[in-house]
This record gives C-alpha cells, sequence and structure tokens, in this order.
C-alpha cells in the first residue's frame, strides 16, 4: 500500500514518492467525474516526443499529447488508440504510464486523464482537424539527471537537436512536473486545480520509486 496521503480523486496502490506539491487553497469541489485519455509517441532514448497543437475547442492553442473523452462502450485503452489515431493519423502500442486528475473552480465536472505512451508508431504522421503534430527534442531538464541516449539502432541522438524543445510555455501549467516522470519511465500520478482563466490553484504529483 501506499504510504501517502493521495489528493481527493486519485487511488493508486502502490509504492509512491511525492515529487511536488505547491498552492494554499483547499482542493476545489467537483460532482462528477468524466474519463479522459492523454497519448504521447516518443523516441526510446527519450530525446523525442510527438506533441499536438490543439487547433480548437478546450485548450486551443497548446501543445498537449493526443486524446479525449472515453466513449460509453470502449475502454480508456481503446480510446486512447482510437484518439491517437484520429488526431495524429498513427497507431501505437500504447501502455497507460500515469494518471492524472483536473479540477476547475466553479465546474461540476472533473476530469480523470489516463497517460499513455509508445515507444514506436505505425502510419504516417498526419495533421488533423483538431491537432496539428509536431516532434519536439526533450531537453535535459527534463530528462532524468545523467540520461544517457540508450544505442537503439533508431534515430541518432543529433537528429533531436534540430528539433525545438519542448514548449513548456505554451502546454497546460501542470505538465512541467510530470513530463520527467514520464521520461524517466516512472508511473505518476497527480492532481492540478485551476480557476476559471486556467491558472493553477494547487497541485500535488508523485511517482514509482526512481530506479536504482
Ligand atoms: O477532447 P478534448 O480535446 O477537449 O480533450 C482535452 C484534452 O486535454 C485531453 O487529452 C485531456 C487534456 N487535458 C486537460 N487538462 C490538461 C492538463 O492540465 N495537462 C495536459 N497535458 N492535458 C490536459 O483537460
Amino acid at each position: 500500500m501506499s504510504t501517502l496521503q493521495l489528493p481527493p480523486g486519485l487511488t493508486y496502490d502502490r509504492p509512491l514518492v511525492e515529487t511536488t506539491r505547491g498552492g494554499v487553497v483547499d482542493w476545489v469541489d467537483y460532482k462528477s467525474v468524466k474519463l479522459y485519455t492523454n497519448a504521447f509517441v516518443i523516441s526510446p532514448d527519450s530525446r523525442k516526443v510527438l506533441l499536438g497543437l490543439k487547433k480548437r475547442g478546450f485548450g486551443v492553442g497548446l501543445w498537449n499529447g493526443f486524446g479525449g473523452k472515453v466513449d460509453p462502450e470502449e475502454t480508456p485503452l481503446q480510446a486512447a488508440i482510437r484518439e491517437l489515431e484520429e488526431e495524429a493519423g498513427i497507431k501505437a502500442p500504447l501502455e497507460q504510464c500515469g494518471t492524472l486528475f483536473f479540477a476547475v473552480d466553479g465546474v461540476d465536472a472533473a476530469f480523470n486523464i489516463d497517460v499513455y505512451r509508445a515507444y514506436e508508431y505505425t502510419g504516417t504522421i498526419t495533421e488533423s482537424d483538431e491537432m496539428r503534430p509536431q516532434w519536439f527534442s526533450v531537453q535535459d531538464d527534463l530528462l532524468p539527471r545523467g540520461h544517457l541516449p540508450a544505442n537503439t539502432g533508431h534515430a541518432p541522438a543529433e537528429d533531436s537537436a534540430e528539433l525545438p524543445p519542448v514548449p513548456l510555455e505554451q502546454m497546460w501549467a501542470d505538465d512541467e512536473f510530470w513530463m520527467p516522470l514520464m521520461f524517466a519511465r516512472r508511473y505518476f500520478v497527480g492532481r492540478a486545480d485551476f480557476n476559471a482563466d486556467n491558472k493553477m490553484l494547487k497541485w500535488w504529483f508523485a511517482g514509482s520509486p526512481p530506479a536504482p
């Protein structure tokens, strides 16, 4: 059992290490929870990540993974695979790598977001009505200390040097807290609450213990 006290809305029963928390207010109240997905395709050496620029709707103008609502007849994994294909034109062997919970002050429905990642994909990355996909290089700040690119036989490391770094200033404010855990291949759990202007009010993040 986790010995950590998780914020309301989150459950996880394996060992966790708290990585960051902040904000002074109480957690925001919510009345219902909507299930969402978010999927990231990452190069095997964790030096590149595929993001999409949201072209319309909630989060417009922000870079994010690919995802959306879980439909009633599907599992979150099925939804994640469908959304990745709809929004980026590719298929990937996604595995869940974290769970996020977001609440917005004054909004009844909170979001539970199952986050998925894959280190390979098939198909041709294609822009959709919803998302403009682009590869980014993962800056050292987001990688575990001492990270050495694995000799994977895939794209050489210098390949990522040509790409822009992950645009944290044009992403949801909480992403900088859990992305390092994702790139370190640690499972992560966290909650962030926002006000109506998308300002982050309170946050808490934890990850599975780092590899020795
Ligand atoms: O279907 P729609 O595109 O509206 O789904 C919204 C997407 O945005 C979904 O993948 C969940 C995701 N999302 C939030 N809040 C946050 C957040 O704080 N960070 C990130 N990375 N994604 C978020 O709803």
